[in-house]
């Protein structure tokens, strides 16, 4: 079943509602909500890849890539074809359903590397993978282009609310990465886009966060929750925790007022305990970025979530090219699961 009573006028208030409520009553509301738009053991994987790394202009103070801090992250250009093509057919192999590139880019630039990203679209996406880009800031002709190379998905975060933004990025504005989002959404790409917990905010502008998401129509139908991996020689490298419950909260907040759209577990998974990335499941998160490597930081092994989502009974989202009974893959598992009982 999909909800068809979608809500997009969203208050700040009733976010804190939402959020605010008994620890178990929010869990019980968020499970509802998941399991009437998903099958609620079912995880999705996607595995990103740094195809240009580092050296990049803006001043986001929680990126190693940024030029302005002294970090570890050494810049690398453009990867070859060949060498994103191998990646790609490796997250296929490893089980990852889709597969985005990262770009340390303010913005994309016309001319031979874009030409060579639209290349590189084509030929994933003729792989049968989702394709997912994150370049920078796009124009409505560079989203029209990725459109029509095959790209499914586009990532651009709003990272924060409207009002704490500029306390972390002064290079472009909360409106620049807005238009990108409205670029995006009129060339027929899907939207990824979410934000980051732990970089000194409160809860209000976690909820801001929230609340600019869902007040979109459509909403994002990915929206990736980061927890600030705490990269040294970045400003935020010495930022305090996440209570970790809280986090679970902004997860089932997320889930609530967002029922149909992905909740995916993105970075910082890598200091989060089994317990809390179980918790985060139960309070709707359904997706998470796989294999050892985000962009630049580490991120638990593929074994690692194996592990855990065979102990918790869980399963993973298949390719939808593995089906063999002609539907798609959530009603295809719907029939297996109906016919084991
Ligand atoms: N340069 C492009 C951009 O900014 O849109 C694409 C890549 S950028 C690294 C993608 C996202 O990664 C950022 O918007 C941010 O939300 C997330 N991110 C970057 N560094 C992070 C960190 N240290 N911890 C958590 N999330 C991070
Ligand atoms: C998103 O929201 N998180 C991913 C993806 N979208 C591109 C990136 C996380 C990056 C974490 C820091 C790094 O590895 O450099
Ligand atoms: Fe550059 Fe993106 Fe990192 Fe900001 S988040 S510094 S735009 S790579």
């Amino acid at each position: 079943m999909i909800a068809d009573n979608l809500k997009y006028n969203w208050s700040l208030k009733e976010l804190q509602q939402i959020y605010n409520q008994p620890f178990p009553d929010l869990i019980f509301q968020a499970q509802t909500i998941h399991r009437a738009n998903f099958l609620p053991t079912e995880i999705q994987r996607s595995t990103l890849l740094s195809i240009k790394t580092g050296g990049c202009t803006e001043n986001c103070k929680y990126c190693p890539q940024s030029a302005h801090y002294e970090t570890n992250v050494k810049a690398k250009g453009l990867l070859d074809t060949e060498e994103i093509l191998v990646a790609a057919k490796k997250a296929k192999a490893d089980g990852s359903s889709r597969f985005c590139m990262g770009a340390a880019w303010r913005e994309v630039k016309d001319g031979k590397q874009f030409d060579q990203i639209l290349d590189v679209v084509r030929e994933v996406s003729n792989s049968g993978l989702e394709v997912c880009c994150t370049l920078g800031m796009l124009t409505k002709e560079q989203a029209e282009k990725l459109k029509d190379a095959g790209c499914h998905a586009y990532n651009h975060n709003l990272d924060t609310s409207p009002e704490f933004y500029k306390e972390i990025i002064s290079t472009r504005t909360y409106d620049d990465r807005l238009n990108t989002l409205k670029n995006v959404r009129a060339s027929g790409m899907t939207v990824c886009c979410g934000g980051i917990l732990g970089m000194g905010e409160s809860l209000d502008d976690r909820l801001g966060l929230l609340k600019e998401l869902a007040t979109q129509n459509p909403h994002p139908e990915s929206v990736p929750i980061n927890l600030l991996v705490k990269v040294e020689g970045t400003p935020l490298e010495k930022e305090g925790d996440v209570d970790p419950l809280d986090f679970v909260r902004t997860v089932a907040t997320a889930r609530i007022i967002m029922p149909t759209s992905y909740v995916r577990l993105s970075a910082g998974r890598l200091s989060m305990t089994e317990e809390l990335q179980a918790l985060c499941f139960v309070a709707g998160a359904n997706s998470i970025f796989a294999g050892e490597k985000l962009l630049t930081t580490p991120n638990p092994e593929v074994e690692e979530d194996t592990r855990l989502i065979k102990k918790l009974g869980m399963s993973f989202k298949k390719l939808e090219i593995e089906n063999e009974c002609g539907v798609s893959t959530q009603s295809c598992e719907v029939v297996e699961s109906r016919a084991s009982i």
